[in-house]
């Protein structure tokens, strides 16, 4: 079967997936971003529908003031007796692993409540014959004193009901020595249990090990030729491929979904849309899974999305994101406009930005602003520290490129009242020179005229070591600012 590659494309790393009735359920990390954790729906495996959001109440993922990076991280989704659990790491946070519940997975999930003695990331959830259930983690503390300590992967037998472990953490296996054993992932399949992990680490050494036993609890065995999946060192065009869960594929067969980055460059490379969610298939080898490599395979169709304010729901579309804050509280649509007020630029870590994650390499993003009573515009935000804006006040348009402390600006006269603003992304064409380098080009636009040109390499995942993606938006720093319009078109085939 042939899969279209990203499955999902955008920021949307550790993907993890259930099968329930027939209907396939995916989810994917959020960090800092509200709402938390986006869910995905198909009943095919390709054709994908975001149906909603885990943690659309702030308090839920409680990310308020955590740090860049922190937050929710890793998702796993699993079903049971008709409920839908999510366990998930809050983390450099108090609120430590935390599980979510509900009966209808496009919401609304409950409110979450933190399993104690689970101190680590990337929790898994699974129960065995009896019943008993059990978080399979990855021992790297986020938080607290043993924070950076690295125990390995971990499990715990737990009470979910009254979130407390039933026991100390035991140490299952960690793989094959890679650094950084994580994500694991415990099934049972005919007469083993498998456990899945990643190691190697996020970036570019990154890989899938599998170890398998006669019970939940091992001991555990690896797979003589671990690892069964790396992208390291190859120049296939996905890189980074790990952090998989498998499941089982309407042709009766299994794949893994997985996460993965698609950098532009030759030797140096640089993903400008951070890590995406993959999919590959998986054969069975006396008992073994065995991944094919990761194959590109774009929709080929030009994905266009239009939000037009003049409609009262388009904010609710559940692709809306805001950094530590919900898109509802920075923005408001009224009088057929989306209105921000600005408080804060861009640096700061509450910004008055609303945005969607860029999903293909070719992407053109504009909005129709009025800024006669404010300052704001269109801006691409990888974090408080790497962005860029075309930000405008009255009838002069800034185009501002931000990275790590180092500022550069442009501007550009434009006629009062509605102003167009426009970001053009492409990769680099063959022979232009900059295909070695890496990176995207990136055009800033305002009232069709090119403001300037930036070199997309520092706003990568690469540039930013981030482990959210690029996420273009809407914004406000003074005053209000409103946009009659958002629109996106992508291509990448
Ligand atoms: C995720 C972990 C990882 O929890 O990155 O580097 C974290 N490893 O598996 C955030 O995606």
């Amino acid at each position: 079967m042939t899969f279209p590659n990203p499955l999902i494309p955008g920021f949307s790393p550790d993907p993890s997936v259930v099968l329930a009735d027939g209907v396939y359920y995916l989810v994917t990390s959020t960090f800092e971003y509200l709402p938390g954790i986006p869910v995905y729906r198909s009943t095919d495996l390709v054709t994908w529908t975001h149906i909603g959001n885990v943690a659309t109440r702030p308090e839920q993922a409680g990310v308020d003031d955590v740090t860049t990076g922190g937050g929710v991280w890793a998702p796993t989704i699993r079903y049971r007796d008709g409920v839908f659990y999510v366990i998930v790491t809050i983390a450099m946070s108090p609120r430590g692993c935390v599980v979510f519940t509900t009966t209808d997975p496009a919401g609304p999930w409950s409110d979450g409540i933190t399993i104690e003695g689970v101190d680590g990331i990337d929790p898994d959830l699974a129960w065995d014959e009896d019943g008993s259930a059990y978080v399979t983690f990855s021992g790297l503390s986020t938080s607290g004193e043993q924070m950076g300590q690295h125990p390995g992967i971990q499990q715990v037998r737990v009470d979910l009901a009254a979130g407390k472990a039933l026991e100390m953490p035991r140490s299952l296996w960690s793989g094959t020595g890679l650094k950084f054993p994580e994500a694991p992932h415990l099934y049972r399949r005919g007469d083993h249990w498998y456990l899945l992990i990643a190691e190697g680490g996020t970036e570019r050494g990154h890989s899938v090990s599998v170890a398998r036993g006669s019970a939940a609890e091992g001991p555990f065995e690896g797979h003589p030729a671990n690892p069964v999946l790396s992208a390291r060192s190859t120049s296939r065009p996905i890189q980074n491929t790990g952090h998989a869960d498998l499941v089982a594929t309407p042709a009766g067969g299994t794949a893994l979904v997985l996460l993965g980055v698609r950098p532009l460059g030759l030797t140096q490379s640089f993903s400008p849309l951070g890590r995406e969610t993959f999919i590959t298939p998986v054969s069975w080898d006396d008992g073994w899974p065995q991944p094919e490599p990761v194959r590109l395979a774009p929709r080929d169709a030009v994905d266009e999305e239009v939000f037009d304010f003049a409609d009262p729901s388009a904010l609710a579309d559940p692709g809306w994101l805001a950094a530590r804050t919900t898109p509802e509280s920075v923005a408001s649509v009224r009088d057929g406009r989306l209105a921000i007020t600005g408080q804060a630029g861009l640096g700061d870590p509450h910004p008055q930005f609303v945005g969607r994650r860029q999903r293909h390499l070719t992407a053109a993003v504009s909005t129709t602003v009025d800024a006669s009573s404010g300052a704001g515009g269109l801006a691409a935000r990888y974090d408080e520290e790497h962005w860029i804006y075309l930000e405008a006040r009255g009838t002069v348009v800034t185009a501002r490129a931000h990275v790590a402390g180092i500022t550069q600006s442009w501007q550009a006269t434009v006629p009062a009242g509605d102003v167009e603003l426009r970001l053009e992304m492409t990769p680099p064409s063959v022979g232009s020179g900059f295909v070695a380098m890496g990176g995207d080009r990136i055009r800033l636009l305002a009232a069709g005229t090119l403001v300037t040109e930036l070199d997309g390499r520092y706003w990568t995942s690469e540039t930013c070591a981030s482990f959210t993606g690029r996420v273009i938006g809407l914004y406000a720093s003074a005053g209000t600012v409103s946009f009659a319009d958002f629109r996106y078109r992508g291509a990448d085939a």
